[in-house]
C-alpha cells in the first residue's frame, strides 16, 4: 500500500520536476498548438476570373500585389466559390452551407430581405464568441430588411443581426439601386429633407431613365441596366431622392480602402475579423481616374489594377501596424468572369490576349469550371510557408476551419474542416463538392467534373457564356482535361454512375428543383 501510494507521489513529482525543467522554446512551442486567434481578413473580390491574376497565369495584367499574397502564401488550384453568382456565393461563405438548399439564395434585387437568418450561425458569430472584434466593409448582397424597407430610417436585419459589430456597405452590387453607402443600419450622409425611395417595380414620376433618356447616360447599357440613372450611369432598379447620400463610383474604391484601414487602425489590438468585400471588376466598371487607361484593356482591365493596388494599400496598413504576423488573410473571388455583364465598356473590343477564365471553360453563370473555380489565397507572415496547393478547397469550408483555427465547435452544416490544407500542411482538401449556377447543379469528386444534363441554351448569348447545359450527362477529368473539352461519360460509364449515385447522396434524389430543370 504504501510503496504504491509512494509510487503515485513520485510520479507526480516528477512530472512537475521535468514540467519546471521545460526550456523557453519548448514552452512556447507547447503553446503553438493550442487555439490561436490571430486576426482573421477576408478579401473577397466580385467575378474576378481565375486567369485575371499574374500569380495564377495571366500575361497581360500585372497584379504584383496580390501575387505578393499568392507566392508569399498558399495559391490553390482548385479553390471553389459554391456558385457562379455573387448572393448564392456570398451567403456560403459566411455562413457553411450550401446556398441551394435555400431557395432565396438567388441573385438579389436591391429591395429584397435578408437572406440569412438571425438565429444561423455564421463566420463572424462564431469569431465574436471567441472574444473578435467583427467588421464588414464592402459588398453585401444579401437582402436587407424584412420587407418594404424604409431607407430613411434604421435598416434592420442586416449585417449588424447576423454577427458584424461594423458594417460599412453597399447594399446589393454596383449596378443596383440605392447606389448608397449604408452604416451600421443607416444610410451614410442621408439628408432627411430628401428622403430615398426605391423600387424594383415602377420608376418614381419625372425620374428620367437610361431607357427613355439615355442622352443623360455616359456609359450605355447593351442588356438591362436601363432604369434610373445615377452619376451618368443606368442602373437596375428605380431610386428617387437622397442626392447628398450617393456614392461616387470612380471613388468607391478609395472609400472602402480607407474604411478598411480605418477598421484595422481602431482594432489592432485585436483580434478581430474584417471581411473585405471589393466591387471590383464587377459592372459598371468605373476606375478612378488614377487608373483609367493604365490596363490598355479598357475599365475592367483597370478596375483590376485598381483592386490590386488597394489589395497592396491595405496589407501595407496591417505591416505598418505590426500586424502581418499575427494576421490570416484569406483572398479570393465570389464567381467567375464575364467580359460583358450589360455594359458597352470596351471590355470586349480590348481584351486582346487576355483569357479572364485562365485555361478554363465557361465563366461566370456557368456549370463548367469557370463559373466557380477563382482565385483562392491564404497568407499569413511567419505562419505558413509558401506554395502551390492542389487540394480542393471551397469557401463554404471556412466556417468550420476557422472555428478549428480559432477553438470553437460551432460548424455550418456543408463546411468542413480544411483548416490544414489552408495551412499548407497537408494537401488534402474535400474529396467532394456540389457546384451550383443559378438553380442547376453539378458535382466535382476527385479530379472528376459530371454536369448532369439540363434543358436551356447552351450559352447565353448576351455575356457570350457556355452555361454547361446539354442534352446529355457530362463527364471531365479536369487534371488531365482542365478546360472541360472531352466528355467521358459514355466511355467512362461506371465512373460516371459512381458520380451520379454520389451528387445524388448530398442533393437528394427526389430534389423538385433539379427535376423541373432536368431533361430525364
Ligand atoms: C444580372 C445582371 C448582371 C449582374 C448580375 C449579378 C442583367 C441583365 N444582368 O442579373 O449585370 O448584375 O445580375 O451579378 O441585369 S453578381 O455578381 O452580383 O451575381
Ligand atoms: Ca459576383
Amino acid at each position: 500500500m504504501t510503496s504504491l501510494r509512494n509510487y503515485f507521489l513520485n510520479g507526480a513529482i516528477l512530472l512537475l520536476v521535468l514540467s519546471g525543467c521545460k526550456s523557453k522554446e519548448e514552452k512556447s512551442l507547447v503553446k503553438d498548438e493550442g487555439p490561436k486567434h490571430p486576426n482573421i481578413v477576408f478579401i473577397y473580390m466580385d467575378d474576378l476570373g481565375y486567369g485575371d491574376l499574374s500569380s495564377y497565369g495571366a500575361t497581360e495584367l500585372n497584379t504584383p500585389n496580390i501575387d505578393a499574397l499568392a507566392e508569399g502564401g498558399i495559391r490553390f488550384t482548385n479553390g471553389y466559390a459554391t456558385s457562379a453568382t455573387c448572393t448564392p456565393s456570398r451567403y456560403a461563405i459566411l455562413t457553411g452551407r450550401y446556398p441551394w438548399r435555400n431557395k432565396d439564395a438567388k441573385i438579389l434585387p436591391g429591395t429584397a430581405p435578408l437572406i440569412i437568418g438571425t438565429d444561423q450561425m455564421t463566420v463572424p458569430k462564431m469569431l465574436k464568441e471567441k472574444g473578435y472584434a467583427t467588421g464588414i466593409v464592402g459588398k453585401w448582397h444579401l437582402g436587407l430588411g424584412s420587407g418594404n424597407v424604409n431607407w430613411n430610417e434604421r435598416v434592420a436585419p442586416g449585417p449588424n443581426e447576423v454577427g458584424f459589430d461594423y458594417s460599412y456597405i453597399l447594399a446589393a452590387t454596383q449596378d443596383r439601386v440605392p447606389t448608397v453607402y449604408i452604416e451600421d443600419g443607416f444610410v451614410d450622409g442621408l439628408d432627411p429633407n430628401d428622403p430615398i425611395e426605391v423600387s424594383y417595380k415602377e420608376n418614381f414620376e419625372g425620374e428620367p431613365t437610361g431607357l427613355d433618356h439615355p442622352e443623360l447616360t455616359t456609359m450605355k447599357w447593351h442588356h438591362g441596366h436601363n432604369n434610373s440613372i445615377v452619376n451618368g450611369i443606368p442602373r437596375i432598379g428605380y431610386m428617387k431622392g437622397g442626392e447628398a447620400a450617393k456614392w461616387s463610383d470612380v471613388d468607391m474604391a478609395d472609400h472602402f480602402l480607407a474604411k478598411a484601414k480605418a477598421y484595422v487602425t481602431e482594432h489592432k489590438d485585436g483580434p478581430f475579423f474584417l471581411y473585405y468585400a471589393l466591387q471590383q471588376p464587377h459592372v459598371p466598371r468605373t476606375p478612378h481616374p488614377r487608373f483609367a487607361g493604365k490596363s490598355g484593356m479598357g475599365p475592367r482591365g483597370d478596375v483590376i489594377l485598381e483592386a490590386d493596388w488597394v489589395v497592396g494599400e491595405f496589407v501595407k496598413t496591417l505591416e505598418k501596424q505590426g500586424l502581418l504576423e499575427n494576421t490570416l488573410i484569406v483572398f479570393s473571388s465570389d464567381n467567375g468572369p464575364v467580359v460583358n455583364d450589360g455594359y458597352y465598356d470596351e471590355a470586349e473590343e480590348k481584351l486582346g490576349k487576355h483569357t479572364p477564365a485562365g485555361p478554363l471553360r465557361g465563366g461566370k453563370y456557368s456549370l463548367f469550371d469557370a463559373g466557380t473555380r477563382v482565385p483562392f489565397i491564404t497568407y499569413w507572415k511567419g505562419k505558413i510557408a509558401p506554395g502551390t496547393s492542389d487540394a480542393l478547397v471551397c469557401q463554404v469550408d471556412l466556417l468550420a476551419s476557422m472555428a478549428a483555427l480559432v477553438g470553437s465547435d460551432k460548424k455550418g452544416e456543408d463546411s468542413e474542416n480544411l483548416l490544414d490544407a489552408l495551412m499548407g500542411k497537408t494537401d488534402q482538401g474535400r474529396k467532394e463538392l456540389v457546384l451550383e449556377a443559378g438553380s442547376r447543379t453539378a458535382f466535382r469528386k476527385g479530379d472528376w467534373a459530371m454536369i448532369p444534363p439540363y434543358k436551356g441554351a447552351a450559352v447565353n448569348k448576351q455575356v457570350n457564356i457556355e452555361l454547361g447545359n446539354d442534352s446529355e450527362y457530362q463527364l471531365y477529368n479536369l487534371k488531365e482535361d482542365m478546360g472541360q473539352t472531352k466528355n467521358l461519360a459514355k466511355e467512362n460509364p461506371e465512373k460516371l454512375q459512381e458520380m451520379i449515385q454520389g451528387f445524388k447522396a448530398i442533393r437528394g434524389e427526389n430534389n423538385t428543383e433539379i427535376k423541373e430543370l432536368e431533361l430525364k
